[in-house]
């Protein structure tokens, strides 16, 4: 093996909006994004690899001043400094703080085709990030590899996962900046974890070494800068936001039905039913079941009647069967992966023996999501992708095989995200001007554009439902904001107490899925006792109470990249004790509800509570806050945490996302001390209408000065489905003064 280490720049040039370095290994561009974001690319090709994720151009090239040694280059808010001999990149604050750097000693260097670059690692850093990763928030001293993986039955501690998200932000000295490490190679990261305690390095097996540098100084920018250049969600249907019921497999229409029928007689409230695999034909894609689904349209009108809509799975292998349509379409048109010469690759998963679709093939992307109206056409709305690592059986998917001119090695971690990218693209089309959810399990940075995500298979432990938010709050750092667990874990089954926990948690999961294996028992809430039944159905409950507040929520996530459910480092990023362990599976749900994740056999709990002040929601009790507390935590009730100054807008309990309801939206306002603002957002919940202005929004002010509540002038077309906003106030003790209709100021005593 023989070792090069990225040496001296030999020509510095600008070219076509890039500075190009040539070193005797390799040329190295740099290119401007925007004030905040800079791009290094050093690659030994004429090329440097395309990418899968990047939705931005660069900008014009900014003035360089080059001297002896040095290439200085300066946006508003960066300082990169260059070393030529090595050639080394260096970046700092434009005030010349040193945010990260290379190692001096071996920078950017290679082992045969593996590149590798080796950074500084300050005394004090922290990393955040890496999307569906093990372990701790803070992954200090830990290390991680990218290769998507179909890790059924993994644990707690296992890496690699389903999905690759190459992007991190270190924390130091005060300091905040982002690394999006953009190569779809098998990749690794190490954030001290083997080294001397100086060194923190991440590679991959080939390719360029290609990332992108921000240096926005507070991890909201750098997130709503990531988001800007790989893209943010669209806002989801309102029915996926609702209570989803899934298992492996409801077997029959019939079942189907009869667990639809019995949500709305017990009246817990609900909006998805799901097919796993055995709705099919052999598990054979797009087609249904003859005898067990003989009627899928009459099933699913059926459906729609009790306000019910259905997700049913596809996996991307495609059964080898002369005269299904699939089958002779793709070999017809050579849609499928190869191997070299020629011939498709074949490898067993459910159907038996299949080919797989290279959806890196645009042409193969419009087939395969022209075939989804084999479903819409029925009636599904919404559309599951699994197994897209791609998963065989006990096998490895050979390097050698092709998708177009790309192997195995460069495409499998995005493999999963092409996928997702034609099943949207083919069912927008299809749909019209209906939003379609799209949930898939393979992604790579980007998937957030197409689809929401949830973390595989779980299973039924108190170790796994802790896991299951920090796997969701780190994803929420790569710009996935709609994600999920299986809730109840989807091997073994649970307790009935960690089924009652578990779902106490799925009102402030932004996708709230009960799922099983095959062969588990039935999940269903009114499988657990009456007692507990009503307990699921109290949280299930306030599921619904919450929209208002969770679609805001994901308003903003469209706007801004933040997600949904956050880790305490967003807002509390130099508190360390939101980095230790004891307290790391906390988060923010939304603007300003702190949730902690208990598990089932403990009903009492340590929180750490950060500054400001707090009230638990479900007692209206007080805290101050930068201090733990201990707080009951019976399975009835949950620990939540309401920031003072809170605005959240709920509703009463509907039965589904399609009711109408009682036209009253509930401003809770908990006091506090601060002035505060809430941007509330709504559409139809249905359509791309928003888009062309048909929204309600207003931002929702508290002004503890001047003791007053306003609602800012509504923008957009369209008409709240509420018709009446009740204020409800938390923590004041006083009476109402003075309501000025015209300007939706309120004047309070207090
Ligand atoms: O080989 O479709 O993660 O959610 O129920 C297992 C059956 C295939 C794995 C998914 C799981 C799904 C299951 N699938």
């Amino acid at each position: 093996m023989q070792l090069e280490i990225l040496g001296n720049a030999n020509t510095v040039s600008a070219q076509k909006g890039a500075l190009v370095i040539n070193t005797p290994q390799a040329e190295a561009r740099v290119t401007v994004y925007s004030p905040t974001i800079i791009r290094v690319c050093i690659t030994k090709q004429s090329e440097p690899d395309a990418s899968f994720a990047v939705m931005q151009q660069s900008q014009e090239l900014l003035p360089y001043r080059e001297s002896a040694n040095e290439i200085e280059m300066n946006t508003s808010a960066l300082k990169l400094i260059i070393n030529k001999s090595p050639l080394r990149f260096n970046f700092y604050t434009a005030d010349g703080k040193e945010l990260s750097r290379d190692d001096t000693r071996f920078g950017t260097n290679w082992q045969d085709s593996r590149v590798i670059n080796y950074r500084k690692l300050y005394p004090d850093e922290m990393f955040i990030g890496l999307g569906e990763k093990t372990g701790n928030l803070n992954r200090r001293g830990s290390h991680y590899v990218n290769w998507n993986t179909d890790a059924a039955l993994h644990g707690v501690n296992d890496d690699p996962l389903y999905k690759t998200f190459p992007f991190f932000i270190g924390l130091h000295s005060g300091l905040t900046y982002g690394l999006f490490f953009d190569n779809t190679h098998k990749s690794y990261f190490d954030f001290g974890a083997t080294t001397d305690e100086q060194t923190s390095w991440f590679g991959a097996d080939g390719g360029d070494m290609n990332y992108y540098f921000f240096g926005a100084q507070s991890i909201r920018e750098i997130l709503k800068d990531y988001t800007w250049l790989t893209g943010r969600m669209e806002m989801p249907p309102l029915w996926s936001l609702g209570y989803q019921q899934c298992r492996w497999s409801y077997m029959s229409a019939q079942e189907v039905l009869e667990v639809a029928t019995k949500f709305r007689e017990k009246q817990i409230p609900a909006d998805v039913m799901y097919c796993d695999i055995d709705y099919m034909d052999g598990f054979k894609i797009f087609t249904w079941n003859k005898s067990s689904f003989a009627d899928p349209k009459g099933m699913i009108d059926q459906l729609k009647s009790m306000d019910f809509r259905l997700v049913t799975i596809v996996d991307p292998g495609i059964k080898i069967e002369e005269g299904y349509k699939q089958y002779d379409e793709g070999i017809a048109n050579n849609y499928f992966a190869t191997y070299p010469d020629g011939e498709p690759y074949t490898a067993s998963v459910w159907p038996g023996r299949c080919h797989f679709p290279d959806f890196t093939n645009d042409k193969v992307k419009e087939w395969w999501g022209a075939a989804f109206t084999a479903l819409i056409e029925p009636g599904v709305e919404g559309f599951w992708n699994d197994m897209n690592e791609p998963a065989a059986w006990n096998q490895n998917i050979p390097w050698l095989v092709k998708f177009g001119k790309r192997f195995m090695p460069e495409i499998r971690n995005v493999y999963g995200m092409e996928m997702a990218k034609a099943t949207y693209n083919g069912v927008r089309n299809i749909l019209d001007n209906k939003r379609p959810f799209v949930l898939t399990r393979a992604a790579y940075a980007g998937t957030q554009r197409y689809s929401a995500v949830w973390t595989g298979d779980n299973a039924a432990t108190d170790e796994h439902l802790l896991l299951g938010h920090r796997l969701v709050n780190s994803l929420g750092l790569t710009g996935m904001s709609f994600t999920g667990v299986d809730i109840g874990g989807f091997m073994g089954n649970p307790t009935p107490e960690l089924m009652v926990r578990w779902n106490s948690l799925g009102p402030y999961t932004p996708m709230f899925r009960n799922h099983a294996a095959e062969g588990m028992v039935r999940r269903e809430p009114w499988e657990w006792g009456q007692g507990n039944e009503a307990i699921i159905k109290k949280d299930i409950e306030q599921r619904y109470r919450l929209l208002p507040y969770i679609y805001s929520g994901f308003y903003q996530s469209t706007q801004t990249g933040l997600p949904l459910s956050r880790t305490l480092a967003i807002d509390y990023t130099d508190d360390e004790m939101v980095y230790d362990i004891k307290y790391q599976n906390q988060f923010l749900f939304g603007d300003s509800m702190l949730v902690v994740p208990v598990i089932s056999t403990e009903l009492t709990t340590n929180v750490y509570l950060p500054e400001g002040d707090w009230y638990r929601l479900s007692t209206g009790e007080k805290y101050k806050g930068n201090q733990a507390i201990n707080a009951d935590a019976p399975l009835t009730d949950l620990p939540v945490f309401v920031k003072a100054g809170a605005i959240i807008p709920m509703q009463n309990v509907v039965q589904s996302t399609s009711e109408q309801g009682d036209g009253i939206l509930l401003l809770h306002i908990w006091n506090g001390n601060e002035p505060t603002e809430f941007v509330y957002y709504e559409d139809d919940g249905i359509t791309y209408n928003y888009q062309n202005g048909e929204y309600y929004k207003r931002t929702i002010s508290f002004n503890p000065e001047k003791k007053s509540i306003s609602l800012s002038a509504v923008e957009g077309a369209y008409q709240s489905k509420y018709k009446t906003i009740k204020l409800v106030m938390h923590g004041f003790e006083g009476s109402i003064k003075e309501i000025d209709n015209n300007t939706a100021v309120m004047m309070i005593n207090y």
